[in-house]
């Protein structure tokens, strides 16, 4: 079996992570310094968000030179270090690969707009626009077009995410051959695999048409024009051949607009490209999609939803391909406050959202701080936010559409990057213990509860949850290789599913909640000879004729 079918992924966002020289911003040198943390937790693969050098106009997803380490997280001797101290604990890494764009300060763009006969001008998508306009309706995922006018060469260029990220040309071979010379770079120095960003943007559909308008907006996001393109498989194909098949490397491509069928084209056992992907069905769950920009919209999220997306992919996929298991990471809100109830019930629904990631079938990732239970920041002011995302979404919505400030922020508390960007939580101590200077961003007032130190002291912590989840993965084969089976399919508060696998079943009890909850037993639930394996509360091990879960409670029961 493939070693990243049995890992669990620990994401870390350098910036906010540990920072050990004072200036503010975590660094690789924080990171190795709590590799001991993380190993106790359990997680055995860390996906490190890029480190590269950046002029950080994107959080470092605008990468200016794909072969240095940028200068804020320490030097290349500092990444070999931590690479090094990683594997001798067993521990993998994995890199984010940025290609579907680069900086604007990378040499590449740098030399392409100097003229239209530079030899790196065909390394971008560049256009002559439309009587002084943009060449079409297409948008930027942070707002307005997604063509930027270069006056020097009186053409534009596109750009699906900000100004400074320019997308490369997928088109242009050249550009192939420096981004597979590139990966071999860092496997060649032991990188265990890549997370690999917009991966299913590379191929743009030719003569870039005009995108569906929807409502009254004059840019739109063209995900039919640039999601799943015409050449995506016959590029990652060739990445695989010249490049990832060469190696024993876990890859996880960000793909949002996938659907299960594709899916399996991607992460297909034999015939696959990818070990896995990130879709992202479940990541619209709370959004309107008739807002005018829905990812900032909030509505309250089905669980009958959940319970269908779930299946569908855990069905598709079973023998198939294989799943990544996320509810958050660094570009969406914390996962207890976006699912679970973090002021009620903080806990236990920490816990419950996390049996539901490590019971699935599939590769588990924790997203830094998630395994503390850290909750969504509300700052009172937008001079605190540092996401190029938000920034541009408070400019649009307070300066241009004339929408209040409350109002505007509102929106981002509930839905902004920066809710996973906060410093993670190492102690009590000012700035959470993350630095010792003045934070890049400031840090979540929550601290002084939610911390490290608190949870290690604490055995009924969420922390030492998580630890048991990945533990009771690697002695039990069933959570790993068990066929998913959804029960009780129509409940309107308990997801129930069961996982089976030769002589073993599982028996998983989500109660969705702040109800509580009675269920006849064993009634529709699999035979009642049990074994309690894990519970968020205290709970009997064999239940009578009936069985009441709590607000949030979670339950886990083995069936032999
Ligand atoms: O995010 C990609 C991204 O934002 C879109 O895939 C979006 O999530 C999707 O269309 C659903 O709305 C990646 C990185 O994770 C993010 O931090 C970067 O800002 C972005 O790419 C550009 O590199």
């Amino acid at each position: 079996m493939a070693w990243w079918k049995e890992s669990v992924v620990y994401q870390i966002y350098p910036r906010s992570f540990f920072d050990t020289d004072g200036d503010g911003i975590g660094d690789l040198r924080g990171i190795t310094a709590k590799l001991d943390y993380l190993q106790t937790l359990g997680a055995d693969v860390i996906w490190l968000c890029p480190v590269y050098q950046s002029p950080n106009d994107d959080g470092g997803y605008d990468i200016s030179d794909y072969r240095a380490i940028m200068a804020e997280f320490g030097t290349m001797a500092d990444f070999d270090e931590l690479l090094a101290e990683m594997h001798q604990r067993g521990m993998r890494l994995i890199m984010d690969l940025v290609v579907n764009h680069t900086s604007d300060e990378h040499p590449w763009f740098v030399e392409a707009r100097k003229s239209k006969d530079n030899p790196f001008r065909d390394f971008y998508i560049w256009h002559p626009g439309k009587e002084g306009e943009p060449p079409n309706n297409w948008g930027s995922h942070f707002g307005g077009s997604a063509w930027k006018y270069d006056p020097g060469t009186e053409e534009y260029f596109l750009h699906l995410f900000s100004e400074r990220q320019p997308d490369l040309n997928w088109e242009n071979p050249r550009v192939r051959e420096q981004v597979y010379d590139m990966m071999t770079f860092w496997l060649d120095k032991g990188v265990d695999g890549f997370r690999m960003d917009t991966i299913n943007m590379l191929s743009k559909a030719p003569g870039f048409p005009e995108a569906s308008a929807r409502g009254s907006e004059r840019y739109v996001l063209a995900e039919e024009h640039f999601l799943n393109g015409p050449r995506l498989l016959e590029y990652l194909r060739e990445m695989h051949e010249r490049v990832l098949s060469k190696y024993d490397v876990l890859t996880v491509g960000e793909a949002p607009g996938v659907s299960p069928e594709l899916g399996v084209t991607y992460t297909h056992e034999t015939e696959g490209v990818l070990s896995m992907i990130f879709q992202f069905e479940h990541m619209a769950l709370d959004s309107d999609p008739s807002h005018p920009t829905p990812k900032w919209s909030k509505v309250p999220w089905s669980l009958a939803e959940l319970k269908r997306i779930t299946s569908r992919w855990q069905d598709a996929l079973h023998g198939q391909g294989w799943n990544s298991l996320y509810l958050s990471n660094h570009d969406v809100p914390r996962l207890v406050s976006r699912f679970g109830n973090d002021r009620l019930y903080r806990v236990e629904s920490a816990k419950l959202l996390a049996t539901f990631l490590h019971t699935l079938q599939g590769t588990p990732y924790i997203y830094q701080g998630d395994e503390i239970g850290m909750t969504n920041v509300q700052f009172s002011s937008i001079e605190d936010y540092r996401d190029v995302d938000t920034l541009n979404f408070y400019r649009e919505q307070v300066h241009q559409q004339g929408q209040s400030s409350a109002e505007t922020l509102a929106m981002i508390h509930a839905k902004g990057r920066d809710n996973a960007r906060t410093p993670m939580q190492w102690n009590t101590q000012p700035n959470a213990g993350f630095t010792t200077g003045t934070p890049w961003i400031r840090v979540n007032p929550s601290h002084t509860e939610i911390n490290v130190e608190a949870a290690l002291q604490d055995p009924d912590s969420i922390f030492w949850y998580y630890r048991e989840l990945i533990r009771l993965r690697r002695t039990h084969p069933v959570i790993v290789s068990g066929r998913y089976d959804l029960i009780l399919p129509d409940h309107p508060q308990v997801y129930a599913y069961t996982r089976t696998a030769e002589q073993q079943q599982l028996l998983v009890l989500l109660n969705f909640s702040l109800d509580t909850v009675t269920l006849p037993w064993p009634g529709e639930l699999p035979s009642p000879s049990t074994q309690l394996l894990l519970a968020n509360y205290l709970a009997p091990q064999q239940p009578e004729e009936h069985l009441t879960l709590r607000p949030y409670e979670a339950r886990v029961y083995l069936t032999c």
